[in-house]
């Protein structure tokens, strides 16, 4: 029989082999103009660079570069606009010593990315655009396949589920089986309910307040809620002030089965894992 905790304890993530014995922290670089939460103000590759060496500072295990915005009625952006935000910025911190993971959901992208020297690839589509499989199969990239309802331009006009946490659970079984059948090993997976794509608020908690049972399949879990609506909408906060709860979110989750966290605030993030996990696993007399 597999064992399916020793599956979600590490993955491969090309270069590395990400040791998830403890919850690790995914900082966000955005390198998009329009990014929701930074005013577009890490766009540049000079920028990006150095808002990326700031996460590294205060501990982020691995980084997510972004070249397209996915905040709900985003426009698209070109492959070559695309490319011409992200390679820069993975050439620049390829040898940074944390694994560097591109949000993209466009082939062309993800196979430009790991020629440069990406070790991830993080598609919110879940790999379901054509070509995509195609584009990470063949490599040792890791993979993130992230549960989305609909497209980003739309999809937060009418989300509906029959059963939220079952209609996900099994959108990502059948991700796992293309993967899988497309010769993706086990060991590079990790999945995602994706919190904010296409479901309402109390979607959005019911997937958080239910998530041991996406664990539960065996595959590390991934998860984004930092400064989203979700925390919003509860706090009462704007984008800016959202920290608080988003790690106070981070943590709900890493406590039902989470293993990477994609976060905007690092440090914060950083100090309440180490807190969680004292109390979680060091032994005191
Ligand atoms: C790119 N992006 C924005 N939000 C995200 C989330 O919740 N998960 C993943 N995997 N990617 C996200």
């Amino acid at each position: 029989m597999t064992d399916l905790s020793a599956r979600s304890t590490a993955l491969r993530c090309g270069r590395y082999l990400l040791d998830l014995s403890r919850p690790r922290v995914m900082g966000i670089v955005n390198l998009t103009p329009d990014s929701f939460s930074d005013g577009g103000k890490h766009h540049t590759v000079d920028a990006g660079v150095a808002h990326a060496r700031q996460l590294l500072a205060e501990g982020a295990d691995l980084l997510d570069l972004g070249g397209e915005s996915t905040r709900p009625g985003a426009a698209e952006v070109s492959e070559a606009d695309e490319l011409a935000r992200v390679l820069p910025v993975i050439h620049a911190l390829r040898d940074c010593g944390v694994p560097l993971s591109i949000d993209t959901a466009k082939p062309a992208v993800m196979r430009a990315a790991l020629d440069a020297g990406a070790d991830m690839i993080n598609d919110i589509w879940g790999f379901r655009q054509p070509g995509a499989l195609e584009a990470v199969a063949g490599s040792n990239c890791g993979l993130c396949a992230m549960h989305m309802q609909g497209e980003p331009r739309t999809m937060q006009t009418a989300p509906e589920y029959d059963d939220v946490v079952e209609d996900v659970l099994r959108f990502l079984q059948v991700q796992v089986a293309r993967l899988e059948a497309a010769g993706v090993a086990p060991g590079r997976i990790s999945l995602d309910p994706g919190f904010g794509f296409g479901k309402t608020v109390p979607q959005n908690y019911r997937l958080l307040r239910e998530l041991d049972r996406i664990a539960a399949l065996g595959y590390p879990v991934l998860i984004g809620v930092s400064r989203k609506s979700m925390i919003g909408a509860v706090t009462g906060k704007a984008v800016g002030d959202r920290m608080a709860g988003s790690v106070a979110a981070a943590l709900s989750a890493v406590q039902r089965g989470a293993r990477i966290v994609r976060v905007h605030d690092v440090a914060a993030t950083v100090d309440a894992l180490k807190i969680w996990d004292t109390v979680e696993t060091v032994a005191t007399p």
